[in-house]
């Protein structure tokens, strides 16, 4: 285990309280004492999992199994969800964040606006640093002067160095500090991008045009391609993510926002739907509010 980023003192319980009250406890008060899945009691099941954000195709998935077989009980219908839900997370792959020791990492970050990628950024630049990683961060949002300044905030205070120019081109910004980066035998290289661009395809372009000069200059340093989700747009997340798969090859996802948010399902859904790992939570606005996700804690935090 990676264990970078497990300093803060909130926990991922409490950042899941609202989740577990919607996806796990609505449904197992209602259900539990059933005596068998009848139609009326699949729908009602199926109608809670949908309104706690797990998407309705997963939904159906998961009430579709029940039907017609005797073997499980409304009963055991919180045992059932939970070797489920362990199971969907485990087919998604490894959540521990990749990392090589006495190399430059490099971390592509993207993302709609506001989701929290330059947060994220400043964070992991905190958390690297605390453990004593020599860290840089390009600050390829270029496209509003003030996310540049905001950028250039977080690492000072995380005391990492920085790339900028301002209304420069991204991708010559990345250019840059790959050459810094490997010239001065960084360990990590934190790229921040642009999530307010006037249309889709502007941002995917420019997006694209990151990862080439990614992919020619420093393709075997390349340990994350993240995209950042923020836990309160649910569903929609998912088809961002479709979007952004489509222009950059997604290797995970960071989701942020999770304090007090109830549609923390969406980490199911990711791992379903995608099949990418969440292998970050944000659960703060401070720089220590950051935590590797791990299967088996939030599988816990969930079921107690
Ligand atoms: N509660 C909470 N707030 C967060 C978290 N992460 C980010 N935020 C807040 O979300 C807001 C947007 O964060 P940014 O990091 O600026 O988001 P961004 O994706 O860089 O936004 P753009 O650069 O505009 O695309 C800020 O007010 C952050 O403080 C989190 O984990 N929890
Ligand atoms: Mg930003």
């Amino acid at each position: 285990m990676f264990g970078f980023f497990s300093n803060s003192i909130k926990t991922i319980k409490e950042a899941v309280t609202n989740t577990t009250q919607k996806l796990v406890s609505s449904v197992v008060n209602n259900i539990a004492e059933e005596e068998e899945f009848s139609e009326f009691v699949l729908d009602d099941m199926e109608d809670l999992l949908i309104s706690a954000d797990l998407g309705v195709n997963y939904a159906s998935e998961i009430v579709d199994k029940l039907r017609n077989q005797d073997k499980i009980k409304p009963s055991v219908v919180k045992q059932y969800l939970k070797s489920e839900f362990e199971k969907v997370l485990n087919d998604a792959g490894s959540t521990e964040l990749n990392y090589k020791d006495n190399e430059l990492n490099t971390y592509f970050i993207c993302g709609v606006n506001g989701v929290g990628k330059t947060t994220l950024i400043g964070k992991l630049a905190y958390n690297f640093k605390s453990k004593g990683k020599k860290v840089i961060v390009a600050a390829a949002d270029t496209f509003r002067a003030a996310a540049e300044e905001q950028l250039d905030i977080w690492s000072k205070r995380a005391g990492a160095e920085i790339i900028r120019h301002d209304k420069a081109d991204p991708a010559s910004v990345v250019f840059e500090s790959i050459q810094k980066a490997k010239n001065e035998h960084f360990d990590v290289l934190l790229i921040d991008t642009a999530g307010r661009l006037q249309n889709k395809f502007n941002l995917m372009e420019e997006l694209t045009k990151i990862k080439t000069v990614i992919d020619k200059n420093a393709p075997e340093t390349l340990r994350e391609t993240m995209l950042v989700l923020d836990a309160n747009t649910g569903q929609n997340g998912i088809s961002q993510a479709q979007v952004f798969t489509e222009a950059v090859n997604l290797t995970s996802v960071a989701l942020t926002k999770l304090d007090g948010s109830a549609k923390g399902a969406i980490i199911l859904s990711v791992a379903k739907e995608l099949k990418l790992p969440v292998k970050l939570v944000g659960i703060g606005e401070k720089m220590e509010d950051l935590k590797d996700f791990n299967t088996k804690d939030f599988i816990d935090a969930l079921f107690e």
